[in-house]
């Protein structure tokens, strides 16, 4: 039997049993788990078929991140652990929504399009999050991949980046590390020990309390701290051995409600942080000697990367450009903050992880970051190069040379396949142990304006169409100037509405002033989207 037929025949065990029509987004595919098995099937054929189009070793992701426990979901990863390009988007969304019947046809077609020689050896490494579900679902994928004749190594439990920078390391031959998990660890707890290697401190504590959202991040940043030693002293919490997973706790959590997570007496003096179910985002937060909860999130962490990084490019003597990439989500003062003190330039891209990594390519070194807390830094080749060769280089005063080596150091300790939360919060400590820093030192740079967010439920949410990277609507009529209206009425106002990648909902951001304003604006503008988006259930209630 060929394997395109073969390919029909397993299919039998992973029917497609759902009507509705599914869509690869932002994310993937994600939903209930119960409704995932023939995608998860599906996409095990298409991450062989993909494979042999890259000549070389994809990957395949089973989580849904920051959502519920009950939800799963899959997303493919390219031969350089990055997402899978979006000119494939259309073609997961096609073989998903095919009968079972015409799985063939489908593959047939994609395989003729891109032209692609199935005889070349697919290879597909396979990893998946804590769900209940996700055992299930791995099997359903390691089937499709093997109905297809392609080779899986299924790795268990990883976080999504660990995931992208295996396939990274096994397609660059080593270069990039080892392709183990095993190597992950070893290369980045390796950079932070040279990164820290002790010198007293007055402000800066080792010391932080970490919510792993009861995830898959909390098994694994108990490895990593085997190979770390004692340069960092971490207290658990929420690490999936009582609570459910982004119940009350995890980075979107923290973020949207603006509170610390279940867990965590929050005293002054603490250093917090919480990642997200599967460990690529994570946020910090602290309480002022005030009693205030401070939040530093997404933005702020760009902010404190970008800001060593100048450094040590001035120091080190390099000329390399330096840039920032940011989403409308980014809060004003921080988009501010950067382009008229920090002078470094700053772009603005749609909401999703591939927009930003995309655009963060422009520069020698791109620092991208959604407010959310996913994020990394890019380095171009070229400037890998110059970095490596000024630390190599001769004559060099120290100061110069340290810089070099710092820059290459860090380099290191950075997983640029993807925003990686392990990774991130080692980036983070290094740089407030350098600059001896405490929580309240690093939130100085500038004050967040006060945001709220509203999601609006309407009939069809793709009649809410935008441009100028999601800033403005294009449709329906007459609602962007309706926002603009009422932002105008506030000190600082800024808001925009845009149709979520990931849940049926319109979502809408404010800013003003003070939290009251930006929170009445968000009702406001809520309102309107109701009105003339065809809301449905109930109107935005004004805040209490
Ligand atoms: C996904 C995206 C994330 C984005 C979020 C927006 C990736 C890996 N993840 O989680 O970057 O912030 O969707 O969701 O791209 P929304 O469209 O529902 O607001
Ligand atoms: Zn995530």
């Amino acid at each position: 039997m060929d394997a395109l037929s073969r390919a029909v025949n397993e299919a039998q065990k992973h029917p497609r049993s759902l009507e509705q029509e599914l869509s690869y987004g932002t994310a993937g595919f994600r939903m209930r788990a119960e409704k995932l098995d023939h995608v998860l099937y599906r996409m095990g054929l298409l991450s062989v078929v993909f494979s042999k189009y890259k000549s070389g070793t994809t990957g395949l992701m089973i989580t849904a991140s920051h959502n519920p426990e009950e939800d799963n979901g899959v997303k493919i990863v390219s031969t350089l652990g990055e997402m899978m390009p979006m000119s494939w988007e259309k073609y997961a969304t096609q073989l998903v929504n095919v009968s079972d019947a015409l799985i063939a046809d489908s593959l047939k077609d994609i395989i003729t399009t891109e032209n692609i020689d199935m005889s070349k050896p697919a290879t597909v490494m396979l990893a998946m999050d804590t769900r209940p579900s996700s055992k299930a679902l791995a099997q359903a994928a390691t089937d499709g991949i093997e109905a297809l004749g392609g080779t899986c190594k299924n790795f268990g439990l990883l976080s999504t980046p660990q995931l992208h920078f295996i396939v990274c390391c096994e397609n660059t031959q080593g270069q990039y590390g080892q392709p183990t998990e095993e190597g992950y660890y070893q290369k980045l707890s390796a950079a932070f020990g040279k990164l820290n290697s002790g010198g007293s401190k007055s402000k800066y504590r080792p010391q932080l309390y970490l919510d792993q959202a009861n995830g898959v991040g909390a098994l694994k940043m108990k490895e990593m701290c085997k190979f770390l030693g004692d340069g960092l002293e971490i207290t658990s919490v929420n690490d999936g051995s009582s609570g459910k997973l982004n119940n009350q706790c995890g980075a979107d959590f923290v973020k949207l409600n603006q509170m610390p997570p279940a867990g965590i007496n929050l005293e002054p003096g603490m250093r917090c942080a919480s990642f997200d179910g599967d460990a690529d985002r994570i946020v910090y937060f602290y309480k002022t000697s005030g009693g205030k909860f401070c939040l530093l999130d997404g933005d702020k962490i760009a902010t404190l990367f970008a800001g060593y990084l100048s450094d040590l490019l001035k120091s080190s003597g390099l000329k390399l450009n330096l840039g920032l990439v940011q989403t409308a989500y980014a809060n004003g003062s921080s988009t501010s903050y950067i382009t008229d003190v920090m002078k470094v330039p700053v772009a603005c891209v749609p909401t999703g992880v591939k927009h930003l990594h995309h655009k963060a390519e422009d520069f020698d070194i791109g620092v991208y970051f959604e407010a959310n807390g996913h994020g990394t830094v890019l380095f171009s080749n070229d400037a890998q190069k110059a970095i490596l060769d000024q630390s190599k280089k001769t004559g060099l005063d120290e100061a110069t040379r340290d810089a070099a080596v710092k820059l290459e150091t860090v380099m290191n300790l950075i997983n640029q396949t993807v925003g990686d939360a392990i990774s991130d919060l080692l980036v983070v400590e290094t740089i407030l142990s350098q600059r001896d820093w405490a929580c309240e030192d690093w939130d100085l740079a500038y004050t967040d304006l006060p945001s709220r967010q509203l999601k609006v439920k309407v009939e069809d949410r793709t009649v809410v169409q935008t441009t100028d990277a999601e800033r403005r609507t294009t449709h329906p009529p007459g609602l962007q100037e309706a926002v603009e209206g009422l932002a105008a009425g506030y000190k600082n106002g800024r808001a925009f509405v845009r149709p979520s990648g990931t849940e049926d909902v319109v979502r809408v951001y404010a800013e003003a002033d003070s939290q009251q304003n930006a929170d009445q604006l968000a009702y406001e503008v809520g309102v309107q989207v109701y009105e003339r988006a065809r809301g449905t259930g109930d109107r935005p209630s004004p805040p209490s």
